[in-house]
Formats: structure tokens, C-alpha cells, sequence
């Protein structure tokens, strides 16, 4: 192989280096983390204290939005998020991991990423406004809740707003 001119190499560092730093910032900006549910909380979409009802909470950020709104369950997040002027709006959503928390009385260090959750359907409990969808990060303790509760399991890309009809969302 013939040696490169020294300059040749050199311009061949600065394009890489250029190419490692100028196309803006390379770390992705960290999503807002869930906010706690105070009972003050008021849901987004029905207006009822959410700490008052029982049920699996939902949690959006919509745009750059810093604070989340707020919903009194999965079943009116999921109302909310899937009119296509909120879901074209939204960054992420957080709901409660029902395996790592009381149905009762859901607390704020079990959100999980709405995204990655997995929800159980048709089961025999029952959130604030009726029937709800309750999310597991994992789909053995989806499967374990089905046994006690009765229902299936669906995946998040699933929900849209005719299931949400079905249910009687
Ligand atoms: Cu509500």
C-alpha cells in the first residue's frame, strides 16, 4: 500500500471529527420522568380526584410539556391519547405496573413506560370510571393477574379507539 501524503491523512481526522461532532447533539435528551399523583390531582379528562378512585393511573407528556398531564385511569388515558390530535402530540406516557402495586391504592414509584407495558382486558376489576386496562412490564405477572381476574392479554398497539369502545371505555 503507498503511503498517504501526511496532509491527506490529516484531512481525512479533521472530516471524521467533524462528522463525530457536527451533526448536533449526539445523547438523546432524557424523557421527563413520571411526576408524583398529590390528592390534589385532578383528572385530565373527567375532572374527578384521581387519588380518590382505585385503578391503574396514566400519565402524558405531550410535546416539550415539562409537567405531565394527569388521568384518573388507564382507560381515560387511553381515551385521551388516542384522538389523533393528542397522539400526534405526544412525547410519552407512564402507567402503574400492577405487579408491583396495589390496585387499591396505586403508588408512584411503580410508572412504567405505557409503551413497553403489556394490558390485560375483559379481567373482573375495576378502575374509577368501570372497566380498565391494567398494565404489567411483564407479561408472567399479566398471565398470573388472568388467573385471579379472568381477561387477556394485548400488546400497547393494540389499544385504539374502537377496543376502548368495546370495553365500554
Ligand atoms: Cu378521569
Amino acid at each position: 500500500m503507498p503511503r498517504l501524503p501526511r496532509y491527506f491523512i490529516l484531512a481525512g481526522l479533521l472530516a471524521a471529527s467533524l462528522m463525530l461532532s457536527g451533526c448536533g447533539d449526539s445523547t438523546p435528551k432524557a424523557l421527563a420522568a413520571p411526576a408524583p399523583i398529590t390528592s390534589g390531582d385532578s383528572c385530565h379528562v373527567c375532572g374527578m380526584t384521581i387519588t380518590a378512585h382505585p385503578g391503574p393511573k396514566g400519565e402524558a407528556f405531550l410535546g416539550n410539556d415539562a409537567a405531565p398531564l394527569k388521568f384518573c385511569s388507564t382507560a381515560e388515558l387511553f381515551t385521551f391519547l388516542k384522538q389523533p390530535e393528542n397522539a400526534a402530540q405526544l412525547s410519552h406516557a407512564y402507567v402503574h405496573d400492577m405487579k408491583e402495586t396495589s390496585w387499591d391504592s396505586p403508588s408512584d414509584d411503580a410508572f412504567i413506560r405505557a409503551a413497553d407495558a403489556v394490558y390485560v382486558i375483559d379481567h373482573d376489576r375495576r378502575g374509577s370510571m368501570g372497566h380498565t386496562l391494567a398494565p404489567f412490564a411483564d407479561k408472567n405477572a399479566a398471565d398470573a393477574f388472568i388467573e385471579d381476574h379472568g381477561g387477556h392479554v394485548i400488546g400497547y398497539d393494540a389499544i385504539d379507539l374502537e377496543l376502548l369502545a368495546e370495553l365500554g371505555c
